[in-house]
């Protein structure tokens, strides 16, 4: 897709704060520092709408962006970070889970992973509770760019066994650096507004 603007809209803490659910809505969501600020940035050919490497777990909004006057990007605070404290994480997830079940105009979920780590408990909850919520999502493993090829295909049928197992499905190798896999996340998330626009 061709980007003519990408601009913040809002942040927001509650379902009240959230944009008017005009277009088709993206959400980015995993660990922090995991590259989801990065990737963002990526698919939108900008250096920074969305700020990097700022204090991880510090981020407890939803961010939205509008994507021409097409799509709507929402970046997830993101999770795992040792040090917030218990009441944080349970804040966290009340929220992001109303997010994800009562947004209507949401089309999928890009989960993303490091393609350097094994994957996390926490990001196998949460692919199980999208999967068993019958939310859509598209898995991606960024930071392709800090592994040999051998590693990575090593990494990937990990990623891809844990997450899929049996099932038909496969993470999309990414790199915010590169822009290696930005061409086929694109075309994945084009084909999921598609099919949600026919399913209406
Ligand atoms: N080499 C490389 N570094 C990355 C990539 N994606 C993110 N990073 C770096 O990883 C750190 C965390 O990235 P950020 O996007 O802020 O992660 P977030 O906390 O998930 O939003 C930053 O230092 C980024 O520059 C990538 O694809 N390749
Ligand atoms: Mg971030």
């Amino acid at each position: 897709m061709k980007i003519v603007s990408a601009e913040f809209m809002t942040g927001a803490v509650s379902s009240r704060q959230y944009p008017t659910p005009m277009y088709p809505e993206l959400a980015f969501v995993g660990r922090s520092n995991v590259g989801k600020s990065s990737l963002i940035n990526s698919l939108l050919n900008r250096k920074k709408l969305v700020k990097t490497s700022q204090t991880p777990g510090k981020t407890q909004e939803i961010n939205f962006f509008k994507v021409n006057d097409d799509l709507i990007f929402a970046d997830l605070p993101g999770y795992g970070f040792a040090k917030v404290p218990a009441p944080v994480r349970n804040r966290w997830k009340k929220m992001i889970e109303s997010y994800l079940l009562k947004r209507k105009s949401l089309v999928a979920v890009v989960l993303i992973v490091d393609v350097r780590r094994s994957p996390s408990p926490l990001d196998i909850d949460l692919q199980r509770w999208l999967h068993a919520c019958g939310v859509e999502y598209i898995m991606v493993a960024t930071k392709a760019d800090k592994l040999s090829q051998s590693e990575i295909n090593k990494q990937v049928r990990e990623i891809n066994g844990t997450f899929f197992g049996e099932r038909e499905g496969e993470a999309i190798l990414y790199s915010s650096k590169s822009g290696r896999g930005k061409k086929e996340l694109w075309s994945r998330i084009l084909s999921q507004v598609e099919g949600h626009e026919a399913g209406k």
